[in-house]
C-alpha cells in the first residue's frame, strides 16, 4: 500500500485523489495531522499520525504492509521564518526516518518534496540550473537543502530509491496553502472572486516561477513511475513551471473580471522571493522522465476562477 504524509495539506490533497484514482482507494492510507477529519479524503483508510512521532509511523508502515511513502508534510517558507526550531525537526527528521526504514527494507520507495528555496544569493536570477551553488537564506530553504543532501546520501550509500523535485510555487483552488512566500498567488483569486481587489505582500514586478498544481501532480506521478535506471538526479529535481510577476498575474485576472484592482504592500515575505531565482532550467528532468506542462498563466488563471466560483458558491 502507499502511504501519504500531509494528505489534508495543499499537495497532499490532490495527491491522494490521483494515486485513488490509479491504484484504487484500498490501496492509500492518508495521514494528517491538523485540520484532521474523515471525510476530506478519497482515500480507503485514514490515520491521524503525528510524522514526528516514530513508533506510530513505524506501526502505521508495518500494520498496512506500506511499501511506498509520499512524505509530505513540512511547514512552508513564511510559517518555518517564524518557528526556525520546529521547522528545522518537522522538515528533516521524519524525511531521515522514512530513509533509515527504506535502507532496513521496511519500504522500497519515497517521495520528499523540495522548493526553488533551496536556490539563494551568489547565482544568476534566470534559468537557474539543476547544478548551481545551494545557498539558501531561510529557515525552510536551509532545511529543504539539507533533506535534499540526506537523500543523495541513502542513494548512494545504501541504495535507497528516494525520489524528488524542486517544486516552484503552486496554485490550486481545492484546498488552500498554509504560510507560504509564493500563496499570494492563491490568495489573489480568492479576493479577486470576493472583493474584485487584492492587496499583494509581493511587489508587483518581483517574478518567481510557479506551477498549476494539476501539472505539479502530474510531473510527481511522472517521476515516481520513471524506470530507477534512468534518473540521473538523487538530490531533487529541478522543476521551473511558468514564471510571472504579481502585475502580470493581475493582468490575466483582468481579462476574466475587468473590475479587478490589485494594490501592493510588501511584507517580511518580499525579502524571502528576491532570494530566490526567477526563472528555473528544468531540461534535465524533461530528458530523464519526459517532464511536461499543461497549463499555461491564462489557462490556470481560467481554470482557478472556474472553480473557485463553483467553490465559493458565487
Ligand atoms: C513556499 N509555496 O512559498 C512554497 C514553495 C517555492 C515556494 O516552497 O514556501
Amino acid at each position: 500500500k502507499i502511504l501519504i504524509t500531509g494528505a489534508l495539506g495543499q499537495i497532499g490533497t490532490e495527491l491522494t485523489n490521483r494515486l485513488v484514482e490509479i491504484h484504487g482507494a484500498e490501496n492509500v492510507v492518508a495521514s494528517g495531522l491538523d485540520r484532521w477529519q474523515k471525510n476530506l479524503t478519497s482515500a480507503a483508510y485514514y490515520e491521524r499520525m503525528d510524522v514526528s512521532n516514530t513508533q506510530l509511523v513505524r506501526q502505521v508502515i508495518k500494520d498496512y504492509e506500506i511499501t511506498t511513502v509520499y512524505h509530505l508534510a513540512s511547514l512552508l517558507s513564511g510559517t518555518s521564518e517564524k518557528q526556525p526550531l520546529f521547522a528545522w525537526k518537522l522538515n528533516i527528521e521524519p524525511l531521515l526516518n522514512f530513509c533509515e526504514m527504506a535502507r532496513e527494507g521496511l519500504i522500497s520507495k519515497i517521495f520528499w518534496p523540495s522548493s526553488i528555496a533551496v536556490f539563494g544569493k551568489g547565482i544568476p536570477k534566470e534559468n537557474v540550473g539543476q547544478d548551481v551553488v545551494l545557498n539558501p537564506t531561510t529557515v525552510y530553504g536551509i532545511s529543504k537543502m539539507a533533506g535534499e543532501k540526506w537523500c543523495e546520501y541513502y542513494f548512494d550509500k545504501h541504495g535507497v530509491d528516494v525520489r524528488s523535485i524542486r517544486y516552484p510555487g503552486l496554485i490550486s483552488w481545492k484546498t488552500p496553502a498554509g504560510g507560504g512566500t509564493t500563496d499570494y498567488a492563491v490568495e489573489i483569486f480568492y479576493e479577486a472572486i470576493e472583493e474584485k481587489k487584492y492587496k499583494s505582500y509581493i511587489t508587483e514586478n518581483t517574478a518567481m516561477p510557479m506551477l498549476y498544481m494539476d501539472d505539479a501532480i502530474e510531473a510527481t506521478l511522472q517521476l515516481m513511475a520513471a524506470p530507477k535506471e534512468k534518473l540521473t538526479v538523487h538530490t531533487s529535481y529541478n522543476l521551473g513551471g511558468m514564471t510571472f510577476t504579481p502585475k502580470e498575474l493581475a493582468a490575466e485576472i483582468k481579462k476574466e473580471i475587468p473590475e479587478f484592482e490589485i494594490s501592493y504592500e510588501a511584507d517580511f515575505r518580499q525579502k524571502i522571493a528576491e532570494s530566490w531565482p526567477a526563472s528555473i532550467d528544468d531540461s534535465i528532468a524533461k530528458k530523464d522522465w519526459d517532464l511536461n506542462y499543461t497549463f499555461d498563466i491564462s489557462e490556470m488563471t481560467k481554470d482557478m476562477l472556474k472553480n473557485l466560483r463553483i467553490k465559493l458558491k458565487k
